[in-house]
């Protein structure tokens, strides 16, 4: 199978103005995600709301990314976590027959699920499909973080080919290293992302990624070429632009920036919505001054 090792954009998605699934909007938001240079989408995550939409829908914009991305030679990874292994196995076959090239899912976390419980549905779902699987640690969701002899028994799984690292505990994620060094691993938090590299991450998935794929392709680089005044200089963008979203809320703030870049991409499904209104302007000026391309 192909390498996975890179930089994606957790692909928003697009909703009508009454938050109906919007074909065109979610059409806008590849093509302006497309231009950026990254390896690739990673569609219908935390990002994407997934939380808040239905089996059918993820289906439905499986379809719809997999053909607005036909022309590109972009990598497609489809996140299929839902509350129910059996709907994460039917959108994981979905994703399969529309030839996307890889699965991820969020650990179960609807319940407080026991490390076995966990360990076993990763188990049923990388064997359900012929599809290499991206796992997840985000102990944010799951209430609690995973032990390295629990998210490396998971890493051990056949199909299983990397973890999706959205801890801050950059000891477990360097240990996993060295215990997995053909796994990719993926570091979640783009205002550090330098951080995760430095510790073996290769690769990195992020919301920001959809406002300004290219700066995280160029701090990617960076890193690889030991440039660390310019990764520092590139991270410290993302850290401050981090820093203005969390003032409105972050989903409503990258869709509030696509915006103000000339992306139709329509609204966050309640109940998400923007936090302060006062953080609106300070946003937008970030953008503006920004050298984000
Ligand atoms: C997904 O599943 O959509 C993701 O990849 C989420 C990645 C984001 N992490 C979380 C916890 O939401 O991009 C990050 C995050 O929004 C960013 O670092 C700002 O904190």
């Amino acid at each position: 199978t192909a390498c996975l090792d890179g930089m994606y954009a957790a692909l928003l998605t697009g909703f009508a103005d009454n938050e109906d699934l919007d074909e065109q909007r979610q059409r806008n938001i590849v093509s302006h995600v497309l231009r950026q240079g990254l390896k690739g989408l990673y569609v219908g995550g935390s990002t994407a709301e997934s939380g808040l939409m239905t089996t059918d829908e993820l289906c439905e914009q499986q379809g719809i990314v997999k053909d607005a991305a036909k022309a590109s030679d972009v990598t497609l990874i489809a996140h299929v976590g839902q509350p129910s292994l059996r709907d994460s196995i039917r959108l994981a076959r979905n994703a399969e027959s529309l030839g996307y090239d890889a699965l991820s899912a969020l650990p179960p976390h609807s319940y407080r699920f026991t490390p076995d419980e966990i360990f076993h549905y990763y188990k049923a779902l990388a064997s359900a499909t012929s599809l290499p699987l991206i796992v997840y640690e985000v102990p944010g969701r799951v209430g609690r973080e995973s032990s390295v002899a629990e998210l490396s028994a998971i890493l051990g799984l056949p199909g299983v080919a990397g973890i999706k690292f959205s801890s801050m505990n950059l000891f477990v994620l360097s240990q996993l290293r060295s215990r997995h060094s053909d796994s990719t691993i993926f570091f979640g938090s783009d205002e550090t992302y330098m951080t995760g590299a430095l510790s073996g991450a290769n690769g990195g998935i992020g919301s920001t990624y959809n406002v300004f794929g290219k700066l995280y392709v160029a701090l990617d680089k960076a890193m690889e070429a030991g440039d660390m005044d310019r990764a520092r200089e590139l991270q410290e963008i993302s850290r401050d632009y981090v820093g203005h979203l969390f003032e409105v809320g972050v989903m409503p703030g990258i869709k509030l920036s696509l915006q103000h870049l000339g992306v139709d991409c329509g609204p966050c499904r309640a109940p998400f919505r923007i936090l302060s209104d006062a953080g609106r302007a300070p946003l937008t000026a970030f953008l503006d001054q920004a050298d984000i391309a």
